[in-house]
């Protein structure tokens, strides 16, 4: 019990650096929310997504850049969740239509890895973008994290460590 508290304090301490010292608030809401009176400024902060920095990852021989983020909080343990992916060349170009990218993870010191194979979905809105759901890391632990880019049959590698926490 003890662990799941410690855990929990420094997610509110970053939840509230992202909202506005209290005081001199402007006459219109910033995020277009509710209008509201003056009296329930301070309760209710409308539920917003945690949402964590992306990380840089180039591929083994520099090929491409995969920015990677999870998707709306830390990953869990043993609960389907998605990664979003941003894929250049070392120029930061996008990627043509003819590449193809996969995502897997697995546990190397176990000799294990998932036992889904998520779904991979390209962006319609980013050039750079892709969507990887289904993940299902079911034991807590350190994952190697892979993307796999393919280009007329030649792969290269960019790979991460992610540890992951229940
Ligand atoms: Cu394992």
């Amino acid at each position: 019990m003890k662990n799941l508290l410690a855990c929990f304090v420094p997610l509110l301490v970053v939840a509230g650096c992202d909202r506005p010292p209290g005081g001199d608030a402007p006459a219109t809401s910033p995020s277009g929310a509710m209008p509201s009176s003056g009296e329930s400024m301070v309760s209710e902060a409308p539920a917003e997504p945690i949402v964590i920095d992306w990380r840089n990852v180039d591929s083994g021989d520099g090929r491409w850049r995969i920015a990677w983020r999870p998707v709306g909080g830390p990953l869990p343990v043993s609960e389907p969740c998605a990664i979003d992916l941003r894929i250049t060349d070392a120029e930061g170009r996008p990627l043509e239509d003819r590449v193809e990218v996969i995502f897997d993870a697995e546990m190397p010191h176990h000799g294990h890895g998932m036992n889904v194979e998520p779904r991979m979905t390209r962006r319609a809105n980013r050039a750079d973008g892709w969507l990887v759901e289904g993940i299902l890391l079911h034991m807590p632990g350190r994952w190697e994290a892979s993307v796999d880019v393919s280009v007329d049959g030649e792969i290269e590698r960019a790979q991460w460590t992610m540890d992951i926490k229940r």
